[in-house]
């Protein structure tokens, strides 16, 4: 699903979502482990207030692994839970329960101390498009686990995943939009594949991933493409539209197939893990 985020949209978005917040104890912010900071949504903070918060980085098997983990140290540090996974492999979803069960602790302690019977904790998913929210969902819910059926909600009812013992998850994920005020922000999320398409030039993104991967990762030119720095980015664009058949009648290079290559070549790792942001 894409969603263009008018002014009207990002406020049902925010509406929904501190409406789902009333009926869980603590929130799982998915972000993208190649771009942690540049993922989040610039709202939700303030949208939690007090609310508890663990942060699981998506998609590691496609980020850097030194840097995914100095992220994870990074938010630990600041006192936060984090974790990074790769959504299919289960072990990694079995340590997003077993942070949950500890976050959920915390209110049934609470609870517990008011005499009120423990029940399960209740959390829901929260994260910008394409982040992986589904996915997460999906694995947490497997046959292991049942639907616990409807509770009233605050103005309809919800819809909760008993995921275990553990806790309960609220079926539907909150999708909030990302950020955009930032020109190198939109780079970052249109080179990972987070944002449309069709909002930045494509030969402008696979412009950007060349200048970042010379700077950051030029091993990686070299291995993928042998070469590993250029003074003209066109002779970059020539050198892999010569060596990728992205030619057009007459051997011209065809800047737009180039420019799907290698942003293809970014997104599926082929190219390595490459991440675009380190914590400072
Ligand atoms: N490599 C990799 N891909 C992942 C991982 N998690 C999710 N994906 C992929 O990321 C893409 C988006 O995943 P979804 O679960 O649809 O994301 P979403 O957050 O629900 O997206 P919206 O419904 O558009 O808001 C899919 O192609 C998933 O297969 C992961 O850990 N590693
Ligand atoms: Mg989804």
């Amino acid at each position: 699903m894409t969603i263009q985020w008018f002014p009207g949209h990002m406020a049902k978005a925010r509406r929904e979502v501190s409406e789902k917040l009333k009926l869980v104890d603590f929130v799982i912010e998915l972000v993208d482990a190649r771009a942690p900071e540049s993922s989040e949504n610039p709202m939700l903070q303030e949208l939690l207030q007090d609310k508890p918060k663990m942060v699981v980085l998506m998609k590691k098997d496609l980020a850097d692994p030194s840097i995914t983990n100095d992220w994870v140290q990074h938010y630990q540090n600041k006192g936060m839970e984090a974790i990074a996974i790769e959504a299919n492999r289960k072990p990694d979803v079995q340590k997003v329960v077993q942070l949950a069960k500890k976050l959920g602790q915390d209110k049934q302690d609470k609870l517990k101390a008011k005499g009120i019977r423990p029940r399960a904790s209740r959390a829901m998913i929260i994260g910008i498009p394409n982040v992986g929210k589904s996915t997460l969902i999906n694995r947490l819910v497997n046959k292991k686990m049942a639907q616990v059926g409807d509770k009233p909600g605050v103005t309809k009812k919800q819809q909760w995943i008993k995921v275990k013992k553990e806790f309960e998850l609220l079926d539907t994920p909150g999708i909030l939009w990302p950020k955009f005020e930032d020109e190198e922000v939109g780079y970052r999320l249109a080179s990972i594949g987070t944002i449309k398409d069709q909002i930045l030039p494509k030969e402008d993104v696979a412009a950007y991933i060349l200048n970042y991967l010379q700077a950051e990762y030029a091993h990686l030119l070299e291995e993928r493409y042998g070469f590993e720095g250029y003074e003209d980015i066109m002779d970059a664009f020539d050198h892999i539209g010569r060596k990728r058949g992205c030619l057009e009648s007459g051997g011209k290079i065809n800047f737009e197939k180039v420019s799907d290559v290698i942003i293809q070549d970014l997104r599926s790792a082929k190219i390595g893990l490459v991440s675009f942001e380190k914590p400072e």
